[in-house]
């Protein structure tokens, strides 16, 4: 059988540690008659924790591993030493990771930022040991309690990735082929249906540092909402999406009909989801190097009413504009921006040799560019489930 590499949903079982018991103790001493209480307190137990991390792209090692026990607490001990308290247990999932409560089937948790952790099963708290109930009246306690008990429960974790565009097209439309072309991503590309077998993100970066990520996704094909072909189980990496791009590849390689592509492809989208159809979208007509594109294209912007943007990945050609659509879709914030609107022409500057410069020049010359700092990152947060 071969190893799974890609998982997206996986349920786990996760259990906290219970409490550490508090002791029940009398100092013993030479030459002590009446040494008193000395029962320390008992441990906490550890808490089983979701961490995201944009690192892990998958919930692999969850698949693999499904029990997620965390650390019982020490028990309190003599001489009042109070328990070692267990260790919590963290878990690092993808960002994007959703969690649902298998009992309730409630979404307890989204996590969804880099760092942004969890709690999702609290360790039980230490019991108390003896030397904690001494009082004036009662300077001899054997009174001790047990800790707490352990957090228990079964949850099902679910990734829908982030991106704020996603890749809609047949198979060999070219959408891994457009990724490459405007990423860093390096999707594997070929001329065989179904070589994306898994979503995969890449983010095109802006000169000033904007960005937007962009989903790639398995092909579809008619019939993809009945479970044809890879099925439509990977759209959920879409629902995240603030606009769908479709690929549709105008060359209508093997026979295809590229207007039917796309009716075949709004139809199974409608299947999947009303709310995922009515998203905003962007059409590309991709491979415009062929020469049966052109008069494809004719056809299709009769059949369909759309008028798609045209690019070859091939060739790279329109990928600028792709990119300014996108870009004007998505709205992502720049991290740097000019506050002057326009650089002053340096060979303007006064001769001032000799001669102390006046203010309005170094204000206008000196700092002609000025950037904005990005915001330092905030520690992480850690949040309770609720
Ligand atoms: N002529 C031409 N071929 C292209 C262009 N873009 C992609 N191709 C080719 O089309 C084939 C399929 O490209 P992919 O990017 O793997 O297509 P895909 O949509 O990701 O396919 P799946 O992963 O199977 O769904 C490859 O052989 C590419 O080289 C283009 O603009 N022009
Ligand atoms: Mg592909």
């Amino acid at each position: 059988m071969k190893a799974k590499s890609f998982i997206d949903q996986v349920e786990v079982l996760v259990r906290s540690g219970r409490g550490g018991d508090g002791a029940m103790s009398f100092r013993r001493e030479a030459l002590v008659e009446f040494g008193g209480p000395d029962g320390g307190d008992g441990g906490r137990g550890g808490d089983v924790i979701l961490r995201a991390s944009e690192h892990v792209s998958s919930l692999l090692s969850l698949y693999y591993d499904p029990k997620c026990i965390a650390q019982d607490g020490f028990p309190g001990q003599g001489r009042k030493m109070f328990g070692k308290r267990g260790k919590d247990l963290v878990i690092q999932v993808p960002c994007g990771t959703e969690v649902y409560d298998c009992e309730t089937g409630l979404l307890v948790a989204d996590i969804t930022e880099h760092g942004k952790e969890v709690i999702v099963a609290k360790g039980g708290a230490g019991g108390f040991g003896n030397v904690h109930f001494k009082s004036s009246v009662n300077q001899a306690p054997v009174e001790h309690t047990p800790g707490g008990a352990a957090e228990e429960r079964r949850l099902r974790l679910e990734l829908k990735s982030i991106a704020d565009a996603g890749l809609l097209g047949f198979p060999n439309a070219g959408k891994s082929s457009l990724l490459a072309a405007l990423s860093a991503a390096t999707p594997k590309i070929a001329s065989y249906p179904f070589t994306t077998l898994r979503p995969i993100v890449g983010t095109v970066v802006y000169d000033d540092f904007a960005k937007v990520r962009i989903a790639d996704v398995p092909g579809i094909i008619e019939g993809a909402a009945k479970g044809v072909g890879l099925g439509l189980a990977f759209l959920k990496h879409l629902e995240r999406s603030r606009v769908l791009v479709y690929v549709i590849d105008m060359a209508g390689t093997d026979n295809r009909e590229p207007w039917n592509d796309y009716a075949i492809l709004k139809k199974e989208i409608e299947e999947y989801s009303q709310e995922l159809f009515l998203r905003p979208s962007i059409v590309l007509a991709n491979k415009m190097d062929c020469h049966e594109s052109k008069e494809n294209l004719q056809r299709f912007i009769e059949e369909t009413g759309v008028k798609p943007i045209t690019i070859s990945c091939q060739e790279r050609e329109g990928l600028e504009e792709v990119k300014e659509v996108l870009r004007s879709t998505v709205n992502p914030v720049a991290k740097f921006h000019h506050t002057h609107a326009e650089v002053p022409d340096i060979s303007q500057m006064p001769d001032t040799t000799g001669e102390e410069v006046p203010a309005e020049a170094i204000e206008k010359f000196a700092t002609f560019l000025k950037l904005e700092k990005p915001k330092k990152k905030s520690h992480p947060s850690r949040g309770n489930i609720h």
